[in-house]
């Protein structure tokens, strides 16, 4: 892991306190996330369907939605919906990738994972449930914004999630295993495309909601897809360095996998100097933001000194 001394704290640097930003916009979203979704029946399903998304995690996709809208002008109201969305779909293709057909693991968030406890036939679908009732809820709850926008930001989500997107992503990662020696363009495509075209939605979608100029909208894009990378790099190199308690869950799955990984390609010096730089990058295109870009310039620094 990077460590935290070689990173200034963005605590520091800015009087910017971070962690009680994050600790807010958490309790936000679990608040926002444990309303949207009522159980009813099928119980079985919706319990399966909550058991994941209510089963904790960093937050890092709402929150990021939720800061890009407020830089842009926008408020916090205007985003939650799309927020809550963001991160039922990331919970998906959590539940989905986890499977015995995909990466097999048994622990997620510190928890059984979704088809240990529900069997697989129910992880399917309520991994399937999640990732359209966040589109219904995007469609049915945004309020003050224009249907536009609202419009815009549903294509560009499922653009992002799909084939184009995360979906191709994950195939090419999936036929990659037990290919050690892909090269650094494949893992670049894997990468950009599985973990970053999420983080760039999550972005993009929350300046999009605020109604923010091409210019603001290019610049955040930018910043997204240089932290989605960086994101990427440090998860590799923590499945190296990190434990399976400080992880939530398995750890040193890409070797076992036999998988091309950042930290096997460049070594781990490499890699966390690459992480650094994309961090520096991602917040240069926000210094035309000024004081309005701290919690985003925040959230970069801490990508990079997170520990799980
Ligand atoms: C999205 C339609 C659709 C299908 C899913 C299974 C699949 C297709 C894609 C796999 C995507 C995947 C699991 C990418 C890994 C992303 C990643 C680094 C997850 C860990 O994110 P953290 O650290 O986790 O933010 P928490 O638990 O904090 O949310």
């Amino acid at each position: 892991m990077v460590s935290t001394t070689e990173i200034q704290s963005p605590d520091k640097d800015a009087g910017f306190n971070l962690s009680a930003y994050l600790a807010e916009k958490q309790a936000l979203v679990e608040a926002a996330l444990d309303r949207s979704l009522p159980v009813a029946y099928p119980e079985k399903l919706y319990e399966a369907m909550r058991y994941s998304l209510l089963a904790g995690g960093k937050r890092l996709r709402p929150i990021l939605c939720l800061a890009s809208c407020e830089l842009a002008g926008g408020t916090l109201e205007m985003a939650m919906p799309t927020a809550c969305a963001l991160e039922m779909i990331h919970t998906m293709s959590l539940i989905h990738d986890d499977l015995p057909a995909m990466d097999n693991d048994d622990y997620r968030r510190g928890k059984l994972t979704n088809h240990k406890v529900y069997g697989e036939d129910i992880a399917i679908l309520a991994g399937d449930g999640l990732l359209v009732y966040a589109f219904e809820w995007i469609a049915t709850q945004t309020q003050g914004v224009p249907a536009e926008r609202v419009l815009q930001v549903i294509g560009r989500l499922a653009h992002a999630f799909g084939a184009a997107g995360v979906v191709g992503g994950q195939v090419v990662d999936l036929e990659s295993e037990g290919k050690p020696d892909i090269s650094l363009e494949t893992l670049h495509y894997i990468h950009t495309h599985k973990t970053g075209a999420l983080l760039e939605a999550c972005v993009s979608s929350g300046a999009l909601l605020a109604g923010a100029p091409p210019e603001t909208l290019q610049r955040l894009s930018r910043y997204a897809e240089n932290i989605g990378l960086a994101f990427q790099i440090v998860d590799d190199i923590l499945d190296v360095t990190a434990t399976a308690e400080q992880l939530g869950k398995t750890a040193g799955k890409d070797l076992r996998a036999q998988k091309a990984t950042f930290p096997s390609l460049w070594g781990l010096e490499e890699s966390k100097r690459q992480a650094r730089q994309l961090v520096e990058e991602a917040k240069a295109e926000l210094e035309p933001f000024g004081q309005k870009a701290l919690p985003l310039q925040a959230i970069a620094d801490f990508i990079i000194n997170r520990s799980h």
